[in-house]
């Protein structure tokens, strides 16, 4: 696949700039999730064993921003290896882990949407339909190769 210097550019770019914030804006990722499909709380066990509201859960915001990092890891990936590489360890984890909560494709789109709307409001006047296109090849990318290792 080809990806340019140029997308790669624009995910780096627009992480920098959230980076510091970035806990808050993992909260507002995770939020936008669960307002758009509240039955995906369901699937985190962290959220289920709580009586502590969301905003609050220690959990929440490592884990969003565990997903923001890696698609821009994966973007630098894209550009430099043509492909995204998880450590096999990791990659065989992840798919694993996704795969006993269950979550099915839906669940990745309603994540894709998320995500880029939450980096669409803390780039503002930055983003741009090619940065949106950037964020949206390295997402896909990213989910393809956790897919591989959804299997039981
Ligand atoms: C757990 C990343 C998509 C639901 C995790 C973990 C990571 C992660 C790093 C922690 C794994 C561990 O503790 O071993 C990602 C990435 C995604 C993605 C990079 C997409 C590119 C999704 C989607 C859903 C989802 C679409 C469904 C809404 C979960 C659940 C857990 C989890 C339920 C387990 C949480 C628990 O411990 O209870 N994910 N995720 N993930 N993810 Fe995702
Ligand atoms: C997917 N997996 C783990 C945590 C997450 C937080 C927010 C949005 C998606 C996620």
């Amino acid at each position: 696949i080809l990806f340019t210097e140029e997308q790669e550019a624009l995910v780096v770019k627009s992480w920098n700039l959230m980076k510091k914030d970035a806990g808050e804006w993992a909260l507002k990722f995770f939020l936008k999730v669960f307002e758009i499909a509240p039955s995906a709380t369901k699937l985190f066990s962290f959220l289920k064993d709580s009586n502590v509201p969301l905003e609050q859960n220690p959990k929440l915001k490592p884990h969003a921003r565990a997903v923001l990092v890696m698609t821009c890891e994966a973007a630098v990936q894209l550009r430099k290896a043509g492909k995204v590489v998880i450590r096999d360890a990791s990659l065989k984890k992840l798919g694993a882990t996704h795969f006993k909560y269950g979550v099915v494709d839906e669940h990745f789109e309603v994540v894709k949407y998320a995500l880029l709307d939450t980096i669409k409001e803390a780039v503002g006047e930055m983003w741009s339909e090619d940065m949106k296109g950037a964020w949206s090849v390295a997402y896909d990318h990213l989910v393809a190769a956790i897919k591989t290792e959804m299997k039981p």
